[in-house]
């Protein structure tokens, strides 16, 4: 086998990361920037699932990118100083990425992070690692931490962890475990009892590590800055026996301090597996209680319990500073780096205002939240769409009656055909080749729902003719459209969207006390069209079916139909007037959905108008048409229908005679 190195990290070494652990990298920089590095220990990643770009991360108070590449190969051959890979490498792909990693030379250390990786997979990959002088850390590790040179990963978990155990610079003590967990417990017992740590590592708890205690043990050994070695053990395997016949041969010559975790597995009646593969005594000589006792004769420093680990750690460590072994050197405070934000947050130390606030949705717990009402729930109560409208437009529950009007008042405004303005522009659109939601919106937008004054019809007939007349006269053509546009500016709410200024006319003046025949005469000396009333083709004599539908719900169910009683009284004067002047689909209900908030019990007066006056009525409209124009879209894209163009003889050609300069 090739000779492996005593020393796995410097303050130069530089790592490939192999998986987009961004979390664990950045924590590596903060390391490495807390220790004064000269710069990041992660020259580059590795990932395969996406084409070779950069990742940002924080460098103390500075951004950096680190370049991520597809492959090991491209990876190693931009970074010759890289000799460490950290692999973050799935339980799947972690034996093929480790094996092809050492086919690079370069590559003198691997920690594998994943679990689970087959035990004759780990065999073949400590095989290979023995043939190519590789220190292998892991498999199933969090990985090791040199203070003041480098981080494996998540090793010492996060910041505060790092400079609360004084991780930024070395100490005296290296220690190896298996366990990452009680690696980071050891951290923190060595900080409190000694100058701190020098090297740690977890080997991991399967039962083929890639490296052994004894492997690490040796290396301490042979390390001048360690003067002093801690292994923390566990239940299960001989290797701790090892170190014992390390120790008599004189091998090892520095203090070790030992502990075997597990005893309590004696207080069992059955052989007890712990949590890690290899953590199972097979027999005597593999329990704790064996192993700490034979560690013991040894000549180890072995406490009576775990609680007592750290009183012998320190009194060996007070024994190497009394003779002179060890000098305490003097602490130099890290540079500071700065907090994340989230974490910040968390902690409560800084407040920031949200940039906006939402009242209806909140998806961020485990349940997709409605108005306070989980979704779950939502189900369970069989709400419906009605009830969901209801929870995200009114933030109320709405009673049952409540939640069918809605759902009753998007079924009749779903479609009205293909003749009607929106679904038209639809139409058009979706034959030109647009897609759907272009198509959609193309219909949506033709629904208007302004809330200006709506000059009365003929008045803006008259205008509209003087202008055009004008224009006639008028030689340029930039004239021409500029009429037309102050035409349209006239024409106010037609098709749709009349819901909302229907609801708010009517209130108006049912609110004011005005009788209906004085409400009627008021908007034509206003010279302005009432919302909610007319309809092209619908009549008394051609009655909407929609209209009564829902005119016999609401009568049915609604526990006060005011307003919509004093629409019909309007109704009545203007189809005396003219008989397509109806309660239209709009009107009614715009009407009906104000006796609907003033009257369910569930809002204040203010809140129902504000509802009204936020524009909340034309929604359902909208709403429920957008259900029409998406089947106009789909139908038309079935019919296979070819590019629209409006026929000639449909337009009458109104231009300018031609005039001579
Ligand atoms: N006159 C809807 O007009 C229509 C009057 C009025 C007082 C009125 C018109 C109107 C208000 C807006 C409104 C929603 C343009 C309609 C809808 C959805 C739809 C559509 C579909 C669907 C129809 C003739 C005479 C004139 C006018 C007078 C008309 N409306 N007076 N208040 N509101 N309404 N929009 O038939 O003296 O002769 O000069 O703007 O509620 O969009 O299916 O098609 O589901 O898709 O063109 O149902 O009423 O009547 O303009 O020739 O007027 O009646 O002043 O009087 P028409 P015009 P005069 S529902």
């Amino acid at each position: 086998p090739a000779a492996k190195p005593t020393t796995l990290f410097r303050k130069q070494t530089k790592a490939i990361v192999w998986g987009m652990q961004t979390r664990a990298v950045q924590g590596m920089m903060d390391f490495d920037y807390v220790c004064s590095r000269d710069d990041p220990s992660v020259a580059a990643m590795v990932y395969p699932f996406t084409g070779d770009h950069k990742q940002k991360f924080y460098w103390g108070h500075k951004e950096i990118l680190v370049p991520v590449y597809k492959n090991m190969a491209d990876a190693v051959k931009k970074h010759p100083e890289v000799d460490v890979l950290i692999s973050f490498a799935s339980l799947r792909s972690a034996f093929d990425s480790t094996m092809e990693s050492m086919q690079y030379p370069q590559i003198h250390t691997i920690a594998i992070i994943a679990e689970g990786i087959p035990e004759a997979q780990t065999r073949k990959i400590i095989k290979m690692a023995d043939e190519k002088g590789v220190t292998i850390i892991g498999p199933a590790t969090v990985g090791g931490i040199k203070p003041g040179c480098f981080k494996i990963g998540n090793t010492g978990g996060m910041l505060d962890n790092i400079l609360a155990s004084k991780l930024y610079r070395p100490g005296s003590v290296a220690y190896v475990s298996r366990s990452g967990g009680m690696s980071n417990e050891l951290n923190n017992i060595i900080s409190r009892t000694t100058d701190g740590v020098y090297e740690g590592v977890a080997i991991g708890g399967d039962r083929y590590p890639g490296s052994t205690f004894m492997d690490h043990v040796l290396r301490y050994q042979d390390t001048p800055g360690v003067k002093m070695i801690i292994v923390l053990g566990e239940i299960g395997g001989t290797e701790e026996y090892k170190i014992c016949q390390g120790i008599r041969e004189g091998r090892i010559t520095k203090p070790v301090v030992c502990w075997c975790i597990g005893t309590c597995a004696t207080m069992f009646a059955s052989e007890v597996q712990f949590g890690h593969a290899g953590a199972c005594a097979n027999q005597a000589s593999e329990t704790a209680v064996a192993k700490n006792q034979a560690l013991r004769d040894a000549g180890a420093y072995v406490p009576k319990s775990f609680d007592e680990l750290g009183d012998v750690i320190k009194t060996v460590y007070d024994d190497l500073v009394a003779n002179g072994t060890i000098v305490p050197a003097q602490e130099v405070p890290p540079p500071t780096v700065p907090m994340d934000y989230s974490w910040a947050r968390e902690l409560g130390l800084i407040r920031k205002p949200a940039s906006f606030m939402t009242s209806i949705c909140d998806e961020r717990g485990q349940e997709l939240i409605y108005a306070g009402m989980p979704i779950t729930e939502v189900f369970k109560e069989e709400m419906g769409l009605g009830g969901v409208l209801g929870l995200l437009w009114f933030q109320r529950r709405l009673p049952r009656y409540a939640c069918q009007f809605i759902e009753m008042c998007l079924m009749v405004t779903a479609d009205h055909g293909p003749a009607v303005s929106g679904a038209h522009n639809t139409i058009v659109c979706a034959r030109a080749g647009k897609d759907l939601i272009s198509s959609l919106t193309s219909g949506l937008l033709t629904i208007v729902s302004t809330a200006h004054t709506h000059t009365h019809h003929a008045a803006i007939f008259k205008q509209t003719e003087q202008k055009a007349h004008r224009c006639l006269l008028l030689p340029t053509f930039d004239n021409v459209s500029k009429t037309v546009v102050s035409a349209h500016e006239f024409q106010g709410d037609r098709f749709g969207g009349a819901l909302d200024a229907a609801a708010k006319q009517f209130s108006k003046a049912f609110d004011s006390g005005m009788l209906p025949m004085e409400f009627v005469n008021k908007m034509k000396k206003d010279g302005k069209l009432i919302m909610g009333i007319g309809h092209r083709v619908k009549s008394i004599n051609n009655p909407d079916m929609r209209v009564q539908i829902l005119k016999d719900f609401v009568k049915q169910h609604f526990p006060s139909t005011q307003l919509l009683d004093y629409a019909l009284d309007v109704e009545k004067i203007t189809t005396s007037k003219k008989p397509n002047l109806i309660l239209n689909v709009d009107g009614f209900i715009g009407v009906a959905f104000v006796d609907l908030l003033r009257m369910c019990g569930g809002f204040t007066r203010d809140e129902a108008d504000e509802f009204v006056e936020i524009g909340a009525l034309n929604g359902i409209f909208v709403l429920g048409r957008s259900m029409g124009f998406i089947g106009h879209y789909l139908d038309q894209k079935r019919l296979k229908q070819g590019l629209y163009r409006h026929p000639w003889d449909d337009i009458s050609y109104v231009l300018p005679e031609h005039m001579s300069m």
